[in-house]
């Protein structure tokens, strides 16, 4: 690699994360004769599928969808042995489509970025790593990660816990055994749903600490029909190409046309019935076109789940405390799971409500709850979620035009163009950042979309001698503007989730993704390179 004279590395585009994102930038910068190096702070590649390791740990798309479509004989050669992949499998595939595509040698692993700062005389970013080294390149390309720091509640008394905690986003590489041992989870979104069954059969005791009740359909996963699998390869360049007109970029699902209020009751919960023994959560909020904008048509889809869960949870008490009641189904993350609800039948697992009956300390036994009823615990895991979208930006110490810093930007809410780009940081590009669709899609191919537009504008601004490219601040405010409408022309807003920042004490309330669908977000790009990169600012 080459240095300047005070010793910094320089390179063409600098990739901050070895995720999916990261390891699709390597590739295709590189094809583009980019001099480019991915900076991980974990040990292999793998983002999220590196660090989540906790059991039961498996992706809610299914695996012939949630892989690269770049590569046609990747997409014939892997074979998937189940529905759904589990974290081990999709850390096998991603493991080897870095060797595969020989992207090892432009990562350089265990380094952490402190801060990139951008340099006004010279458009070029300069960043930091936490071993001391300092790498110089025009372009930057934040591949971080939406869901990649975990946080753990401010719980009073943990640092006297006498037993060992967890957290499902850092889980250790060997393994927990929890066999004999008295649990409390804390947390019942994916990570606790998933999880929960797994550790039930392992611990002598569990006790589920749940805040809120949320919407977990079953999965219905299982090894992969090879027959399946042979007619989906055989229409994957179809398939592939379909995605980017669907909402989600998963095609093969036929769109809905009717609204739940135009059917019986009859039907519509034969159908609810059908989408349920499917399994997946794309089945069944396609099952009709409102479910996500009407309140009524939504109340329908609630109730037929809530009442799944009454027929199956036995203790009459457990399962009213596990019926969500305070959120539209779907404007939370739908959860996949196996077995969840099954779990409270189990004679050794209790749920504590903690919503009526607050966690009031730690202690070193375990965990005290407001009413003076104390859980004498082994271990503690924290399925408590991240600081989802801005968090892993926020933890680098970003510097744009005048020193402004990200956090500066952002302390009201993020503020992004398309989500790929932030006015006052030129030459700074986002993987699927905030106000892109990214997390409410196939997360790969937002990752691959995003990555193919960066990778065409840094094209664009480097054939035309041009060095700077930054989004206007109008073509900024007006995004955020489109994004805001765009939300609360649905029924996500009504619900306290990572999506708005809720589950963060403190962070601002802002709905933070983009959910007019990929369809019409890759539209907007496209409109956007054809208008001459429309909303950019370039200049020499
Ligand atoms: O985190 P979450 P997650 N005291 O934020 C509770 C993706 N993912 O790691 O709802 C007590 O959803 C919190 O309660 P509340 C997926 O996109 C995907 O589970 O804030 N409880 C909630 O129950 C997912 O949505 C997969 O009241 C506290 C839980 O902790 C996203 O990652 C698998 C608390 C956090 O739920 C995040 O999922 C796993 C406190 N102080 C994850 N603070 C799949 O692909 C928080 N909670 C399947």
């Amino acid at each position: 690699m080459s240095r300047d004279v005070s010793g910094a590395e320089n390179l063409d585009v600098v990739i901050i994360g070895a995720g999916v994102a990261g390891l699709y930038a390597i590739h295709k910068l590189r094809q583009n004769g980019l001099k480019v190096r991915a900076y991980e702070q974990g040990s292999d590649v793998g983002g999220t599928w590196y660090w989540n390791r906790y059991p039961g740990c498996r992706c809610d798309v299914e695996s012939l969808e949630y892989s690269f479509s770049f590569s046609p004989e990747l997409d014939q050669e892997w074979s998937w042995p189940e529905r759904y992949g589990n974290q081990g499998e999709i850390l096998k595939y991603v493991q080897h489509v870095a060797d595969r595509f020989d992207l090892r040698r432009d990562i350089q692993f265990d380094t952490r970025i402190t801060s990139a700062t951008f340099d006004e005389a010279t458009n070029r970013w300069t960043v930091t790593t936490d071993n001391g080294q300092t790498i110089t390149a025009p372009y930057c390309i934040m591949a971080t990660g939406n869901l990649s720091t975990p946080r753990k509640p401010d719980i009073k008394g943990i640092d006297s816990f006498r037993g060992k905690w967890y957290h499902t986003g850092l889980w250790p590489h060997e393994g927990v055994d929890f066999t004999g041992l008295r649990v409390g989870v804390i947390g019942t979104g994916s990570s606790g749903v998933q999880s929960i069954p797994h550790i039930a059969k392992q611990a002598r005791q569990l006790f589920v600490f749940q805040r809120t009740a949320n919407f977990s359909l079953p999965a219905q996963n299982g090894p992969l029909d090879p027959v399946k699998e042979a007619r989906h390869k055989a229409e994957y360049p179809e398939r592939r190409a379909g995605a980017v007109n669907t909402p989600f970029a998963i095609a093969g699902y036929p769109p809905p046309t009717k609204s739940a209020l135009e059917v019986s009751a009859e039907e519509r919960n034969a159908t609810y019935e059908r989408k349920w023994q499917e399994g997946g959560s794309i089945s069944f909020l396609y099952a009709y076109t409102d479910l996500l904008t009407s309140k009524e048509a939504n109340d329908t889809a609630s109730e037929f789940v809530r009442n799944k869960i009454r027929s199956i949870v036995k203790d009459a008490e457990t399962a009213e405390a596990l019926c969500p009641n305070d959120h539209p189904m779907g404007t939370k993350r739908l959860i996949l799971d196996t077995g969840y609800y099954e779990t409270y039948n189990l004679p050794h697992v209790k749920l504590v409500n903690i919503r009526k009956n607050p966690i009031a300390e730690i202690t070193e036994w375990g965990i005290r709850t407001a009413d003076g009823q104390s859980f004498e615990l082994d271990a503690i895991v924290f399925a408590t979620g991240f600081d989802a979208m801005t968090g892993a930006m926020k933890e680098i110490e970003i510097k744009g035009r005048g020193g402004v810093t990200i956090g500066d930007k952002w302390k009201d809410g993020p503020q992004t163009y398309l989500g790929v780009m932030v006015a006052g940081f030129p030459n700074m590009f986002m993987v699927t950042g905030p106000q892109s669709p990214g997390v409410k899609s196939q997360m790969i191919f937002s990752c691959q979309q995003h990555v193919d537009f960066i990778a065409d504008a840094i094209r664009h601004v480097r054939d035309r001698q041009m060095r700077r490219i930054e989004p206007s601040r109008m073509a900024e405010m007006s995004w955020v503007q489109h994004n805001n409408e765009v939300a609360n022309s649905t029924l996500y807003p009504l619900a306290n989730s990572w999506y708005m920042g809720a589950n963060i004490p403190g962070k601002p309330r802002i709905f933070m993704p983009y959910v007019g669908g990929v369809n019409n977000y890759v539209k907007k790009c496209e409109e956007v390179v054809a208008n001459g990169y429309e909303g950019f600012e370039m200049s020499a």
